[in-house]
């Protein structure tokens, strides 16, 4: 029994008949008992580590980036590549997919050279898009293809008419965000005075400043213009008069972008080759998942055992932060996740406190007992209660951390951003709590009872 001998304060967190029933269990298992230890002491890191994360919210404003390097694509590109290369080593039945993936990335590269742009014209109802498009389109500028569907774009021009509204900032910051160029155009500036518009202008700039987004003002088709001419013979004519378009900073902008097309073209790629890595790790997550859920209930029939054999605390949360940090680190393999055995710790200290903090102990506990009292039988067995409740929680656990490796692997593969655990484990949690029925969970636990089972 050297492996008792190793985890001298799981025995003592524990209790030491749940302890040797847990050895019992888990001897043939990969836990590390270190982590074990540290979990079980996770108390005060965690708490501290939770505090600090909480502290530190709010998104940073990502100016537009205007000039993307080789060097970054080559980046992409490669980490690409090392995904695709991941997907074939994970998952044996990829090939196909992978495949796919790996032409896409192919076809990227080639479009690196292409000096054909697309600008794309969005904006709100009526602001002038269809009269831009049709205008840009007579003006047949080289190389350009003009239209309203904004996925493919090299450029955006986003049509506005006045002073920008919160959902027109909204849409152009998300463009942004998502890798777009974005070039604002104030049109019908006809209804504006001089003076009327430098205010407008100067508005809309202070607003798009820290986006380093820039504005030109255009008339697409000003308003008809009333003329009175007098004739020879005395008399005056009215007529009115369709006064050509202004559209000259516009295609100014447009000629400058038509002769240097490469920044364009490497933004959009850039931005292409981000949308390819989401796809080859939504399908590594995918199998991941598929590899995560049975871990997942391994330990919480575990952490179901455990409580009730000591089922004099409510919910032996001790018992249950020891197999949450275990989790967290086979979850973590899974995922690919590095991470110190620290960090682990303190995850699973952020775990514990969280469950305590949003009362899920009591709320399970109450619910699970609803619910057990329709199974007389199991419900006198002892620790029953304890032992279902601290299965959820663990199930509970599980769920949240997969989401939270699943996003972290949609970000840059530098460190695992552990920092931001205590911000989305509290949203996740909720979220993992809606989909998990209680009904049929006792129902699947139930067998797993050490009493219902013997
Ligand atoms: N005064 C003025 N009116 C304009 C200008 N550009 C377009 N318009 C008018 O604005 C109205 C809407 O123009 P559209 O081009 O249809 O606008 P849109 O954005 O395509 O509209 P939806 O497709 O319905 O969203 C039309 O009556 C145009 O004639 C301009 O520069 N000045
Ligand atoms: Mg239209």
């Amino acid at each position: 029994m050297d492996i008792a001998i190793k985890r001298p304060i799981l025995i003592g967190g524990l209790g030491l008949s749940a302890s040797l029933w847990l050895l019992d269990i888990v001897h043939h298992m990969p836990m590390d008992g270190s982590l074990v230890l540290g979990s079980i002491a996770l108390g005060a890191a965690g708490v501290w580590w939770f505090r600090q994360q909480t502290q530190t919210m709010g998104l940073p404003t990502i100016p537009q980036q205007t000039d993307v390097k080789r060097e970054a694509i080559d980046k992409a590109l490669a980490r690409a590549d090392q995904l695709i290369d991941l997907l074939l080593t994970e998952d044996s039945q990829a090939a196909a997919q992978a495949e796919v993936f790996r032409t896409e990335h192919d076809v990227l590269l080639d479009s690196l050279e292409r000096t054909h742009l697309t600008i794309g014209i969005t904006g709100n109802k009526a602001t002038g898009k269809t009269t831009l498009l049709d205008y840009l389109q007579a003006s047949e500028l080289p190389s350009l293809t003009i239209t309203e569907q904004c996925d493919t774009a090299d450029l955006v021009l986003m049509v506005i008419t006045g002073d920008m509204t919160a959902s027109e900032l909204n849409r152009v910051e998300t463009l942004i965000d998502d890798g777009y160029q974005v070039l604002v155009v104030l049109n019908k500036q006809d209804q504006y005075t001089p003076m009327d518009k430098a205010v407008v202008m100067d508005r809309i700039k202070a607003r798009l400043a820290m986006r380093n987004v820039e504005i030109v003002a255009i008339a697409a088709q000003p308003n008809p213009i009333k003329v009175r001419r007098h004739t020879e013979s005395g008399e005056t004519t009215e007529f009115f008069e369709q006064p050509a378009a202004d559209v000259a900073a516009l295609n100014q902008k447009l000629e400058g972008i038509i002769a240097e097309p490469a920044p364009l073209v490497m933004a959009t790629t850039l931005r292409q080759i981000q949308s390819l890595q989401q796809s080859i790790t939504h399908s590594l997550n995918g199998y991941r998942r598929q590899k995560a859920m049975p871990t997942i209930e391994q330990m919480q029939w575990i952490a179901a055992g455990t409580a009730f054999a000591n089922p004099i605390v409510t919910v032996d949360l001790l018992a249950t932060a020891a197999i949450t940090g275990q989790l967290v680190l086979d979850l973590g393999t899974i995922y690919g996740q590095k991470f110190s055995m620290e960090q682990a710790k303190a995850a699973a200290g952020t775990i514990a406190e969280l469950t305590v903090k949003l009362g899920l102990v009591e709320l399970a506990t109450q619910a699970l007992g609803t619910v057990l009292k329709g199974h007389v039988t199991t419900y006198v067995a002892g620790g029953a209660l304890q032992g279902i409740s601290a299965a959820y929680l663990t199930r509970l656990a599980g769920l949240t951390l997969i989401d939270y490796f699943e996003e972290q692997s949609l970000l840059e593969p530098t460190e695992l951003d552990f920092a931001s655990l205590g911000d989305r484990l509290q949203t996740l949690f909720q979220k993992a709590r809606q989909g998990l029925a209680l009904k049929d969970f006792v129902a699947q636990a139930i067998p797993h009872l050490p009493a219902a089972s013997a």
